[in-house]
């Protein structure tokens, strides 16, 4: 058959489009005509172009109308085969088979350049000279991968440029090209020759800088970059920025040397090596400030802290240089070593002349658990702004290379980037990337050739880039910054750069990378070789860079002086999110009245059983029918759990408290008993939420279902809540144990951040808790560990007169742990929250059984004002009328107490068993439970539990207990074991027997 043209004219009238195709697609098997016609015309774009065209034929309008020309043309009178073919096809129909052959060769050399372009765009970066060591390419990396040997010459670029070497050869190299429409290397120019085309790549892309985009599903996000990093001259820097980048290179370098000559032994993971991160993080804010960014919220890990503070966040160098000698405190707390420590300045910008806020969040040691804190953060500064698109706030999170891509919470942070309630609208990572972790090098530490992997799946474009070229550095920073302005969404800088001496500077690196710290001895520091380069250049004279160098050195000798009077340590002074005004209007003696009105008990409690008008919006059956056993209740004068919830949530929320309350399937609740969001039943996503609408001018009640993520979430949501203390914060564990996950950040922050850094959190984090018989790991809460990490003494019993007792206990807390057994105590816990004159976390053991269960019912005479959170719960029963009769004293926690009570009323012991239920373990009721004690002054006392004996209140109830009475007592628990609960069914009746047993024996 030979050629395309010899099929002529095609009469397609009442051909069908396969057909049509089908033909093009068999020719393509006989005829040799264009390559870029054979792509078009695969098979299975024969079918795809059938079903569009039969879309197309139906409604013209529904694909895209760049479509019309071409099927206008297959269903016109005549298609003319010319008229779709590729436009390199001759239109002679005589032509040799020369001109054929020619025709092709000349196609198949366009392709191949088109191809190389998206090659070195897509894979460029394997090739950059990221690397300032020169040791790692992150090509070889796949290559090793490969088992091919990197030693074979050349072979590394076959893996950015296939056609190099098969296709495209020398010959072709000043032939020239016209440039296709996703390049921009051209700039005006729409042709180039070949060797210009591969010039101007390698030095975008195989440079001092590796762009990974090509990945990115947005193809505005895509130009975006590649318009940023392609157009010629898109690297420039004025001289002024050349000079202030000097600037700013003097200042990080000479920093880190002036801590290492007055305090060589120091520990302070200096960033020697990597000082260009500052020239990164500067232009960020510079730049921001332009973009109208008014705050920046960031946090960073060990590596560079005190540089970033100084030079970035500002900090007086004197507090810096004070924190190098041992000093007394001013307040008390353990405070935390000083690279750990935050803080917050509004700095003026005179480059833009704007102001910007900019804070430092404090960390601890465990690399990573920040992360999610300060994304919280973030969202609520945004929130308190009524920056609804992250216009204002934006977080800076800055991480090491091995943390990065070691740490899980780095992805439990970046999956938030995109779900409605938790997003910041974009955040900057960067990764100060020095090549080692600790002593371990990458290739033992991560399966992948960067460490920026994870942010791939989470659609953010990656720079990585040569710390030793600060003007790409600078580079790399803005584009970073106006990506994240525009498109509001992560973005990864990856500053390659290296450790110039050990993990701290106690260490010897020599020990275990003698090969890579024999070639670092050799690198001069980023500072000369960018003075070398703008010398070179003319920009600055060697006064100049003296001058700057001098005029340093000057300003940190004059602070070193005035750090000599500093006398005190004051952690106060490293707040990084203050309360202004919270503290000075709050009575610090007085806790604000927890009871409510009836009338709000009413408003409230009404609204919360009635359903939306049912032609307005349908509900679920089962919705109803919960309703209506509410309204029975409430009818009562009675609340069950939920009640007691919706009137504690609703009333601080008519009083501008605003509510941020988020988990797993919190909006239903897991055992399905709250209902705050009822669902449409007919209209897919419409939504009712109940408590949005109480009162008109209520505060802003922000309640989520959040990702299956604990550690993230939770890290999230104790960020948030820094933010404010007019603020009621919750996180709710689907089960109490699914809290281990997020075991880190109760360890970090939440039992003692206000002691490492003055930062309160009112966090309420919810565990539902109770030995049911639902297996190991839905059954316990793991409250033993929480009482564990409290901060009293137990040998030290408080004045028990002391009519403010309470109050000092729970100032001194480091957090409070309770198990409540009543909807009116769980909702004057919660409205305590905002009523204390300061704020601490609460770790409250919830019910699962208990939600429903009768014994878990209220009163609303007790909601009502003068009523209060009750620490204990003394026995008000028939025990309680004659305690000389009480055989059994049980002290208890939690839902044991239905047991307890049930048994006594079926085995008419409930005039021999007085309970006293501990609903806050911790600060410990001394003083209601002393006086229980001598109440039943015959009675022998026990400390009941439905918990193993190793686990659940009993090790921290025992010796408060025995040190307070003076006497062992005995308990009454499951026996020791390993799970928190048995999984089978037979073991769990059990066991259960035996406690009722010991419960009832008297
Ligand atoms: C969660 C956690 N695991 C381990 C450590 C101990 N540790 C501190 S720094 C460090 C190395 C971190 O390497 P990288 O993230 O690359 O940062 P670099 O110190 O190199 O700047 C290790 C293992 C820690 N602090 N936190």
């Amino acid at each position: 058959m030979g050629h395309f043209t010899r099929y002529g004219i095609f009469n397609v009238k009442r051909a069908t489009i396969t057909s049509v195709l089908q033909t093009f697609w068999s020719c393509k098997h006989k005829a040799d005509y264009s390559s870029r016609a054979e792509s078009f015309l695969t098979g299975s774009n024969v079918n795809y172009l059938e079903a569009q065209y039969l879309d197309w034929a139906k409604t013209k309008g529904s694909i895209d109308s760049s479509w019309d020309n071409f099927y206008d043309s297959l269903s016109g009178p005549a298609l003319q085969i010319e008229d779709i073919q590729d436009e390199f096809k001759p239109k002679s129909k005589q032509d040799t088979s020369k001109d054929k052959e020619a025709i092709t060769e000349k196609i198949k050399l366009h392709l191949a350049v088109q191809n190389l372009i998206r090659s070195y765009q897509a894979r460029g970066h394997l090739l950059a000279k990221t690397d300032p060591l020169g040791l790692s390419l992150a090509a070889s990396y796949i290559m090793k991968s490969k088992n091919a040997t990197l030693e074979t010459k050349g072979l590394e670029c076959r893996i950015v440029s296939r056609e190099i070497g098969r296709i495209l050869c020398e010959k072709h190299m000043d032939m020239v090209f016209k440039l296709p429409d996703r390049t921009c290397i051209g700039g005006t120019e729409t042709e180039l020759s070949l060797r210009e085309i591969i010039h101007r790549l390698e030095n975008v892309y195989c440079r001092s800088i590796g762009t990974e985009y090509l990945h990115l599903f947005d193809i505005d996000c895509i130009n975006f970059i590649r318009e940023r990093m392609e157009t010629p001259g898109a690297l420039d820097k004025s001289v002024e920025e050349k000079r202030l980048i000097m600037r700013r290179l003097t200042k990080a370098v000479f920093l880190e040397k002036y801590f290492a000559t007055k305090w060589p032994a120091e520990k302070r993971f200096g960033l020697e090596g990597g000082e260009s991160m500052v020239v990164m993080l500067e232009e960020i804010v510079d730049t921001s400030t332009k973009l109208g960014v008014e705050s920046i919220v960031m946090a960073m890990q060990h590596r560079g802290r005190l540089n970033m503070l100084v030079n970035v966040c500002r900090k007086q160098l004197t507090d810096i240089f004070a924190q190098f000698k041992p000093m007394e405190p001013k307040e008390a707390g353990s405070g935390d070593i000083k690279y750990h420590l935050g803080t917050y300045i509004h700095r003026f910008i005179r480059r833009t002349n704007k102001y910007i806020k900019v804070s430092m969040s404090a960390n601890p040691s465990h690399l990573e658990v920040v992360s999610p804190v300060v994304v919280g953060k973030t969202r609520a500064e945004q929130y308190w702004k009524g920056d609804n698109n992250g216009d204002k706030v934006m977080a800076i999170i800055m991480h090491g290379d091995a943390a990065f891509s070691g740490q899980g919470v780095v992805y439990e942070t970046m999956h938030l980037g995109n779900l409605p309630a938790f997003t910041t609208h974009g955040s900057i990572h960067i990764v100060c990337n020095n090549q080692i972790g600790y002593t371990t090098d990458p290739r033992f530490a991560r399966s992948s050739p960067y460490c920026s992997d994870v942010a791939k799946c989470v659609d953010a474009p990656v720079f990585h880039v040569n710390a030793d070229d600060a003007e790409a550095v600078a580079h790399v920073a803005r584009v970073a910054i106006e990506y994240r302005c525009k498109f509001k969404k992560d973005v990864v800088l990856d500053l390659v750069c290296y450790r110039r001496f050990g993990h701290s500077e106690e260490d010897e690196p020599m020990f275990t990378q003698p090969f890579m710290y024999k070639k670092i001895k050799s690198m001069q520091t980023v500072d000369k070789i960018y003075g070398e380069k703008l010398k070179s250049e003319g920009i600055v004279t060697d006064a100049d860079v003296k001058g700057w160098e001098k005029e340093y050195m000057d300003t940190l000798n004059r602070h070193f002086e005035l750090a000599k009077k500093v006398t005190k340590l004051s952690i106060m002074d490293w707040i990084d999110t203050p309360w202004t005004g919270f503290f000075e209007a709050r009575d610090p003696k007085k806790v604000e009245e927890t009871g409510i009105s009836e009338t709000s008990i009413n408003t409230i409690s009404r609204h919360f059983c009635k359903a939306p008008e049912p032609w307005a919006f349908e509900v679920h059956k089962g919705v109803n029918r919960i309703l209506a056993n509410r309204e029975k209740m409430v009818n009562e004068g009675v609340a069950d759990w939920a009640m007691g919830e919706a009137l504690a949530f609703g009333s601080l929320l008519r009083d501008k408290i605003h509510i941020r309350f988020t988990g797993e399937d919190v909006e239903r609740g897991t055992m399905a008993h709250r209902h705050h969001v009822y669902h449409h039943q007919g209209v897919d996503g419409a939504t009712y939420r109940v408590l949005d609408v109480l009162y008109p001018d209520q505060a802003n009640y922000a309640l989520h279902n959040s990702s299956l993520s604990e550690f993230g979430i939770l890290g999230y949501e104790v960020g948030y809540s820094y933010s404010s203390p007019q603020l009621l914060t919750i996180w709710e564990a689907q089960y109490g144990d699914f809290a281990d996950t997020a075991q880190p950040v109760f360890d970090t922050f939440i039992c003692n951040g206000e002691s490492k850094w003055v930062c309160q959190s009112g966090i309420v984090v919810q565990l539902p808790h109770g030995v049911d018989g639902a297996g190991p790991e839905h059954s316990s809460g793991r409250v033993e560990r929480y009482l564990q990490a409290c901060d009293d003494d137990e040998d030290n019993i408080p004045d028990l007169d002391d009519k403010e007792m309470a109050l000092k206990q729970l100032r001194s807390a480091n957090w409070i742990v309770c198990n409540v057994t009543t909807p009116a105590n769980y909702f004057h816990l919660i409205r305590r929250q905002i009523a204390l004159p300061f704020r601490k976390p609460v770790i409250l053991m919830t019910p699962k059984v208990g939600l429903k269960h009768p014994f878990y019912r209220s009163k609303f005479s007790e909601f009502l004002p003068g009523t209060c959170f009750q620490r204990a719960i003394p026995e008000t029963g028939p025990a309680s009328k004659k305690p000389e009769c009480v055989k059994k004293l049980l002290f208890c926690s939690g839902k044991v107490a239905i047991t307890i009570d049930e048994l006594r009323k079926e085995k008419k012991l409930e005039d021999q068993i007085a309970m006293c239920r501990i609903e806050q373990l911790f600060p410990f009721p001394y003083d209601i439970v002393l006086q229980e004690f001598c109440k039943y002054e015959c009675a022998k006392v026990y400390f009941c539990q439905e918990e193993h004996k190793n686990q659940g209140p009993w090790l921290f109830a025992k010796v408060r207990l025995e040190n307070l009475f003076g006497k062992k007592i005995e308990c009454i628990s499951r026996p020791p074991s390993a799970a928190s609960a048995t999984g089978i069914k037979w073991m769990h009746a059990k066991e259960l027997k035996e406690l009722k047993e010991k419960i009832i024996k008297i």
